[in-house]
């Protein structure tokens, strides 16, 4: 937050803070309000000036419909790797060997209801689930036979297939199928959609569609800057899963294999090399056409039996091989906030450090998820002590993966260090809500057990001094503490985002608004990408969520790299490496709608390592101590 609040905070009764309650999520009235003490009127959102509470609602709902869409189309490309996966794990290997793949997939990923393996040679099919009834109670929705039905005649053609989402009794559904790359053999996946639902009342809070907890327990009104907007996530996806395969590639299955003659007269007509055969079919490559007009070309000249898109599953290459970027599955799909932040390029400075530690104080994390396997330490948890800080909500799980899901590993998402250790504080229970007392805590926790940053997603309109002073304890611990500023689109500053020893955090979207949920005010230090943010969800799943939970997390990745690259540094000369290696927005120089402008890591991580620290950042330091004499007379 900008020194100039200083001043203007401290106050309020312990009292009134105490019971204080600071959320981040859940809510169980599902009716939708007019959200939000908003500023009044407005018109340009580009310049960031904020839209009026109609507009704001609307926009919310835009971005909860983007957040599902973006959620589903992850799932779904995260259930064919697995898929892939299991094809894979057939070659040289039993029957047996299948099941025990499929049994353990099933264990850990709980949403894959069945699982059908087929071979294609000899018309066989078996239900490789341990439990074979679980299909047959499905089967009672003609959606799911139909789609049954497709699935199976899609493999028999060697194509892979996908159904629409449906319900069935109180649940969503799809099935997909994927054969095996020589059309042997293939796989058809039912899979419990319950995610959607998941993410769909997590966000409806997290934006703050739904009334907040006045009623509750914590008499008062209490916010979360946690709220998640989505903006445009460039899925891209259209019908046709074409954000899925190859632009200029396409596969053909002749009615008979083509002569040499053939080859020659379609290399010259499309100006590619010769089709590379894959099984029945052939994969061609063009130069100068896409999708489009090679399946125009084929069809008008060859009569082919089918022809479709090269999907990237059918191949072993990796999704993402541009130099620099990282082959994790969702990366180049979904993973827009890294390039916009430079993040990959800032990679090349710097990709963290095992000694840095970053205390994530939010709902806990899944400790078990894949992707963040090894990059988790042992935690704690505020709520009941005796239990792990498992995450019963996601929200913590999300912002976790944010900062360090394990990048370069070939599955789900890339997080935005390598090698910084998250420590999970689970200061929020499972409503998604803690008391200023749970929160204050965590914060004291982490700053007492080695965490050098420490990320609040999480915020209430109220000060509190019980919670400042926890603050102020951790700050003078040289610890940068970094907050979400809130959804509500309001200039109210929340806490702890606008205590000055916190760095405050508001989200942008893809193309470097201002989302319209996001909190601003003179408080704002940075913008950091929180729209349609895909990470780690609980479940060994994926969603992509909204909010400025979501850029803050952005920003404690950032400061734990600047601190990895340059260990001198202390937490004020990290905030101000950080507000002054920006990308600047809105007006120029700091302004309420953007603080000072976008984190740019790469930026941000050159002025870290330049020896003219210590000058560049006298002034500052007297300031500090200012603050600090200040502080002690207060
Ligand atoms: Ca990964
Ligand atoms: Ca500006």
């Amino acid at each position: 937050m900008a020194r100039s609040t200083w001043g203007k905070v401290a106050g309020i009764a312990a009292a009134a803070a105490i019971c204080a309650a600071l959320i981040t999520t859940l809510n169980s009235n599902p009716k939708e309000r007019p959200v939000a003490p908003a500023k009044p009127q407005a018109s340009g959102l580009s310049a960031g000036i904020p839209a009026g509470p109609q507009q704001e609602q609307k926009l919310k709902r835009m971005m909860l419909s983007q957040d599902l869409q973006a959620t589903e189309q992850l799932s779904r490309l995260d259930t064919k790797a697995h898929l892939k996966e299991l094809l894979n794990s057939r070659h040289n290997h039993s029957a047996q060997h299948i099941h025990d793949v499929a049994g353990k997939l099933r264990k850990t990923h709980d949403h894959f209801h069945s699982l059908i393996w087929m071979d294609l040679r000899h018309g066989k099919e078996s239900n490789i689930t341990e439990s074979n009834g679980k299909l047959s109670s499905l089967t009672s929705s003609k959606q799911a036979r139909e789609a049954l039905t497709a699935a199976k005649k899609a493999l028999k053609q060697g194509r892979s297939y996908e159904s629409t989402t449906f319900a069935a009794g109180d649940k969503n559904y799809y099935i997909m199928a994927v054969p095996d790359r020589d059309h042997t053999h293939g796989v058809i996946a039912v899979m419990d959609h319950k995610i959607l639902a998941k993410v769909r009342d997590h966000q409806r809070n997290n934006l703050r569609m739904i009334p907040y907890p006045k009623e509750g327990e914590y008499k008062v009104e209490s916010v979360l800057p946690n709220t998640m907007k989505n903006i445009t996530v460039k899925t891209g996806h259209d019908n046709a899963n074409a954000s899925h395969f190859y632009e200029n590639e396409i596969v053909v299955r002749f009615r008979s294999d083509p002569t040499e003659q053939h080859m020659k007269k379609i290399m010259t007509a499309l100006n590619c090399d010769k089709g590379r055969k894959l099984g029945n079919n052939y994969v061609f490559k063009s130069k100068h056409y896409n999708y489009k007009e090679l399946k125009h070309y084929f069809t008008v000249n060859w009569d082919p039996l089918y022809t479709e898109p090269h999907y990237l599953y059918m191949t072993n290459e990796t999704v993402t091989e541009r130099p620099g970027f990282p082959n994790d599955l969702l990366f180049s799909e979904y993973q827009w906030n890294l390039p916009a932040t430079e993040t990959n390029k800032g990679w090349n400075l710097s990709r963290g450090s095992e000694d840095v530690i970053v205390g994530v104080v939010d709902t806990g994390v899944d400790l078990d998820h894949p992707d963040l396997q090894g990059q988790l330490l042992e935690g704690y948890n505020v709520v009941d002590s005796a239990q792990k800080p498992y995450d019963d909500v996601g929200h913590g799980t999300h912002v976790a993966g944010i900062i360090s899901a394990l990048v370069n590993n070939n599955e789900g998402v890339a997080g935005m260090t390598w090698y910084n250790k998250v420590l999970p504080v689970k200061a929020l229970d499972q409503s998604g809500s803690g008391t200023t007392y749970s929160v204050a805590e965590g914060i004291i926790w982490a700053a007492d057990h080695g965490a050098k940053v420490i990320n609040m997603s999480l915020g209430n309109y109220v000060d509190s001094e019980f919670l400042h002073d926890a603050v102020k304890y951790a700050y003078d611990k040289d610890i940068v503490l970094i907050a979400a500023t809130g959804n509500d689109n309001t200039e109210r500053p929340g806490y702890p985002a606008a205590y000055p020893e916190v760095f405050a955090v508001s989200a942008t979207d893809e193309n470097q608004k201002r989302a319209s949920f996001s909190n601003y005010g003179d408080y704002v230090d940075v913008m950091a990408p929180g729209a349609s943010i895909a990470s780690t969800y609980p479940g060994n799943q994926y969603a992509a969520l909204s909010g400025t939970s979501m850029a803050s997390p952005h920003v404690a990745a950032l400061a734990a790299l600047i601190r990895s690259h340059n260990p001198k540094l202390k937490n004020h000369e990290v905030m101000d490496v950080m507000r002054q290696n920006v990308i600047d927005l809105g007006e120029p120089g700091h302004d309420k709608y953007f603080g000072y402008g976008q984190i740019d890591v790469y930026k941000a991580l050159v002025a870290a390592k330049s020896k003219s620290s210590a000058l560049q950042f006298w002034p500052q330091q007297l300031r500090d101590k200012l603050n600090a004499i200040l502080r002690r007379h207060y």
